[in-house]
């Protein structure tokens, strides 16, 4: 048996939202939005979602029987401060006792400050169109951190901006359903200015806190790399996907188009480690066309896509694209904690297979010298995805979601085995994912001692 160890310590868990688990998270915009007809793909809402805020414990006890050592959780605003100033104490009691909870049961937390929900409240007032939301932002999470900091040091501050941009003011397909570019430029760059307050605020109550936030990073790839005018339509992608934020939080500065190039101090230097979402590439051929900023996004007719295909929002299986992000943002210096990775299949029948190779993609990054700290899957238990409601199953645990009965798919027994290895054998390949064998192991298949 030949096997691909990770370094000592390195963490292994899963990720969730609070909006997507908790249920009955009523005083939010995507509440709201859910109500609306045809908002949701098939009507769906998030009603009790995984019943979390009653029985997350029912979870947890699942994440520990696994032996998962660690996992990341999101705080709901709305539940926390549910009028402007009005800070709910019980709320926060009960973000104890779950951040408590898993920390008896040996399981790390990392929390997100914002993940795509607002208070209603927040919303009618301008949300985060308004200037003023960083420092109602800001206020919260200090609240927030005052209260939790005994139990809680690793922290992300907002979770994948520019996707919440870009559906909510762009897409126009989630709340507040715009289409407006500048509008979209402000939000973006008040979430930036957010963080920065946030990183701020989080250090003086919590001197050795980690803080970073969560990028979701897809590798635009020019779809004819030979063509200057795909290459530039990937590559401008790329500078406002990634680029304008991930920089600024290192130099400080606030790069056009959200910023003259100002500098910023509550920026500079504003993560202890980032967080990579990553789920897929996107192939970009040029277009004529500023609505689309000159490049429209495409897949090829013989990838191979998980279940997120119904729906046109593809996810093709590019797990070379993932070695080739963490390599890119380790040139920042910075560490990484992968904070999303993982498919839609409710049948489980390709994500033993993409987990793999997946994990074996970051394992080359490491092997390389990226400075990777943990891999969170995407995500533990079925929730509510959006705008694609229960469509869609990411977990590795199967939800049903009338009775709330739990069934552990074949992927949670395989990333459970991984977890307690700290690594991947050749024997699990072979158990789980054969036709990877000669891809992970080729001196195994080449006949080679093992
Ligand atoms: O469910 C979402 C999550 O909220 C943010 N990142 C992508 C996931 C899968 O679409």
């Amino acid at each position: 048996m030949d096997e691909l160890r990770f370094p000592d310590g390195f963490l292994w868990g899963t990720a969730s939202s609070s909006h997507q688990v908790e249920g009955n998270n009523t005083n939010n915009q995507w509440w709201a939005f859910e109500q609306q007809a045809n908002s949701i793909w098939h009507g769906d809402r998030s009603g009790l979602a995984c019943d979390w805020w009653r029985h997350a414990e029912v979870d947890f006890d699942l994440m520990q029987q696994l032996g998962l050592a660690a996992h990341r959780m999101s705080l709901e605003w709305s539940r926390i401060e549910p009028e402007p100033g009005r800070f709910d104490h019980a709320a926060l009691d009960r973000y104890r006792e779950m951040l408590d909870g898993l920390l008896r049961r040996g399981i790390r937390p990392m929390v997100t400050f914002h993940h795509f929900t607002n208070p209603l409240w927040l919303e009618r007032a301008g949300g985060w169109e308004r200037p003023e939301v960083v420092a109602r932002f800001q206020n919260y999470v200090r609240y927030a951190i005052q209260n939790l900091s005994d139990l809680c040091n690793t922290w992300l501050t907002v979770n994948e901006p520019l996707v919440y941009v870009a559906q909510g003011w762009v897409r126009g397909i989630w709340p507040p359903q715009k289409h407006s570019l500048l509008a979209s430029l402000r939000v973006f760059r008040h979430m930036l200015l957010a963080h920065g307050a946030a990183y701020q605020t989080i250090h003086a109550c919590q001197p050795d806190a980690q803080v970073g936030y969560a990028m979701a990073v897809r590798v635009f790839t020019p779809s004819n790399p030979d063509s200057l005018l795909d290459r530039y339509a990937a590559g401008l992608k790329r500078y406002l996907g990634e680029h304008v934020w991930l920089t600024s939080t290192i130099d400080g500065r606030v790069r056009p188009p959200l910023g003259l190039n100002e500098y910023n101090h509550t920026l500079r230097d504003s993560a202890e480690f980032i967080g990579i979402n990553y789920y897929t590439r996107d192939l970009v051929r040029f277009r004529a066309n500023p609505a689309q900023l000159f490049g429209e996004e495409h897949y090829l007719p013989d990838g191979e896509y998980s279940d997120s295909g119904w729906r046109g929002v593809y996810s093709e299986y590019a797990p070379q694209g993932f070695y080739q992000i963490i390599r890119e943002v380790s040139a920042l210096g910075k560490p990484i904690y992968i904070t999303e990775n993982g498919l839609p299949d409710r049948d489980d029948d390709q994500r033993p297979r993409w987990l793999l190779a997946h994990i074996h993609q970051m394992h080359r990054a490491i092997a390389e010298g990226s400075d990777v700290r943990g891999y969170y899957h995407w995500t533990f238990t079925d929730n509510f995805e959006w705008s694609e409601g229960w469509g869609l199953r990411f977990g590795l645990v199967e939800l049903n979601s009338e009775t709330q009965e739990r069934q552990l798919r074949p992927s949670a027994h395989m990333f459970s085995e991984i977890a307690r290895c700290n690594g991947i054998s050749s024997d699990l390949v072979g158990q789980y994912a054969p036709a990877l064998l000669p891809i992970l192991f080729p001196a195994i298949t080449a006949g080679g001692p093992e």
